[in-house]
């Protein structure tokens, strides 16, 4: 009998919002077959037994340079974005590469054993020596075969904030960042701030980059950068190519404001990172009560078809002491902090780790699950997106470039001290629930 044209079947798969199953067929690292039964077997069979196929995650937002940090030199007190930067500043001062590239990795293995293969990290190029830029450009060759890193330059201490900041993120580019980045409302004035933008644009053009801007993260109403970067990215005629992070001063304008940005927005076309672990805990520190959530209007971007993805932003360090890389636990607080509890709401909040991240990240054609596509696929321990983050479903199989990267198992709980109960009933992680 000849060899198999499939490396890879996975048997019964259940896509997103998808009521029957499939069998999928991989070989020379693409998807080569999707049907509902094929009679051919793979060289290597995968019985997915109708749990959640999915897309990769995609991690939107985070600081790979600073994760894993958390304590060094001292704890955040005062829980606020300044009191971070400054430890930052102090920990920053004895950067290795070696150290950017020991923490960066763990933390991409972690992301992509719970199925992340897109990661998009912002690195502070405010700093002259750029190591933690030369360690993640040169980390995102060497990791290009499983996990793909885009890297944004990301001035934290301010463009302006001294006077060689500029030419450190015009150095940045020239070695070969994927984004510019930048941090208008933490410039000393106003002015600063909106020429900031300005230069932000220039160089993308220049440099043919993307741009991902750290914009208005604090809880200041005045703080206006959205407005500057929504009519740049309209006259520049970038809009998709352009994304405001955070954006958590949105959250407090008041609404006569915010209807007149919604329009700016819709016409400039640009994407929304929040990242509402770090939002929900960062903002909202000078308030007394009633304390604003300090959230992105994310429910009401959605509403209005506007692109809006998420980010864990960090992982254990002077912003953030918890964090594990977990998408479903960035979705989860969306949910709740986004008052995005209903039933389409919480697949859009699913939609968010996924098919949007992928949309902010301008990955184009390559991602998703379709016949000729690269072979980039999570099953999850779960039935559905709903299923799945209700219960942060551990992420069984990860495929990446068509090979299995990763298997775990999930965890197995035993009653044994109460004989009486119809343990076969607890068994199944997959307990059948009616969805309405
Ligand atoms: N730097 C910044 O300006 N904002 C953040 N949320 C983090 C770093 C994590
Ligand atoms: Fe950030």
């Amino acid at each position: 009998m000849s060899e198999s044209p499939f490396q890879l079947v996975l048997r019964q798969c259940l896509l997103p919002g998808g009521s029957t199953t499939v069998d999928i067929a991989i070989a020379g690292g693409d998807i080569v077959a999707i049907e509902e039964h094929l009679n051919q077997s793979g060289q290597q069979e995968l019985p997915i037994q109708g749990r959640l196929t999915s897309p990769p995650l995609v991690e939107s937002h985070v600081h790979l340079d600073s994760v894993l940090t958390v304590g060094q030199p001292r704890w955040n007190t005062s829980g606020t974005l300044f009191e971070g930067i400054d430890i930052w500043r102090d920990r920053k001062a004895t950067l290795t590469y070696a150290d950017v590239q020991a923490r960066a990795m763990q933390a991409l293995q972690l992301q992509a054993q719970q199925g992340v293969l897109w990661v998009r990290t912002h690195v502070d190029v405010s700093e002259p020596s750029l190591v933690a830029l030369q360690a993640l450009l040169d980390l995102r060759q060497s990791v290009r075969d499983w996990i793909t890193l885009q890297v944004v330059a990301f001035p934290q201490d301010g463009i302006y904030g001294s006077p060689g900041n500029v030419n450190l993120l015009e150095e940045a580019l020239k070695l070969g960042a994927d984004a510019v980045g930048g941090i208008p409302h933490y410039e000393f004035t106003r002015e600063d701030g909106v020429r900031s933008v300005e230069t932000i644009f220039h160089l993308a053009q220049t440099y043919d980059r993307l741009i991902d801007i750290h914009c208005d993260e604090i809880d200041d109403d005045h703080s206006r950068f959205l407005e500057v970067v929504a009519a740049c990215a309209l006259r520049s005629g970038l809009g998709k190519r352009v994304t405001a992070s955070h954006t958590t001063a949105f959250a407090g304008y008041n609404n006569a404001y915010a209807f007149k940005l919604m329009g700016l927005l819709e016409r400039a076309q640009i994407n929304f990172v929040a990242n509402p672990l770090i939002n929900i805990t960062l903002q909202g520190r000078t308030d007394s009560y009633p304390k604003r959530r300090g959230i992105t209007r994310v429910k009401e971007l959605w509403q209005r078809g506007l692109n809006v993805s998420l980010g864990h932003d960090c992982i254990q360090d002077p912003w953030y002491s918890l964090g594990t890389g977990n998408m479903l636990t960035v979705a989860a607080m969306a949910i709740h902090g986004c008052h995005m509890t209903g039933q389409s709401e919480i697949d859009a909040c699913y939609t968010m780790v996924t098919e949007n991240g992928a949309r902010t990240l301008n990955l184009g054609d390559q991602y998703g699950i379709a016949v000729g596509k690269p072979a980039n696929l999570i099953v999850f321990d779960a039935k559905s997106p709903y299923d799945a983050l209700r219960r942060t479903a551990t992420v069984t199989h990860v495929i990446s470039r068509g090979k299995l990267l990763v298997q775990t198992q999930p965890a197995q709980t035993s009653w044994l001290g109460l004989p009486s109960l119809d343990s076969s009933r607890m068994e199944s992680s997959l307990i059948p629930v009616t969805e309405a």
